[in-house]
């Protein structure tokens, strides 16, 4: 396979990277996948701290998707393979589904959680 990613963070047995690009939630899930890997999804704080430290490297205030939504059922939020989601970091206020469309969740770069419309383009960053 084609070495697609490197610069990554290892937190446990996951190892989170980037490619550098901004997509949106559906094409990000599918960039990920098509890797052989999945959308970050950070299940404790030092996995949550991983993918914080790639977003520090790119500066700008780089935001990126995690693999959890509440497309099926609004305000319960699962993990892409459709489990409820057991670690949150959110920030302030949040989920807040502002203008009653925001299903797709994006990590700042202080770590916290943002629910956001999932049309947005965000940094990719993917688990392995
Ligand atoms: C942003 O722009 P505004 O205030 O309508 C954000 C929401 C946050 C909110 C927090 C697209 O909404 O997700 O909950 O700030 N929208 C976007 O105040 O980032
Ligand atoms: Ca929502
Ligand atoms: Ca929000």
């Amino acid at each position: 396979k084609i070495l697609l990613f490197h610069g990554g963070k290892k937190s446990g047995e996951k190892i989170v990277v980037t490619n550098g690009q901004e997509e949106t939630f559906e094409n990000a899930q599918k960039t990920c996948r098509e890797a052989g890997g999945k959308l970050a999804t950070p299940k404790n704080a030092a996995e949550n701290i991983a993918v914080q430290e790639i977003l520090q490297t790119k500066g700008d205030t780089a935001k990126s998707y995690l693999g959890i939504s509440d497309i099926q059922v609004e305000g319960i939020f699962k993990y892409l393979g459709g489990e409820k989601i057991s670690f949150t970091n959110w920030n302030l206020g949040e989920p807040n589904n502002s203008k009653d469309k925001e299903d797709c969740v994006e990590i700042q770069d202080n770590g916290k959680w943002n629910d956001i419309p999932c049309s947005l383009l965000r940094l990719v960053i993917c688990e392995f």
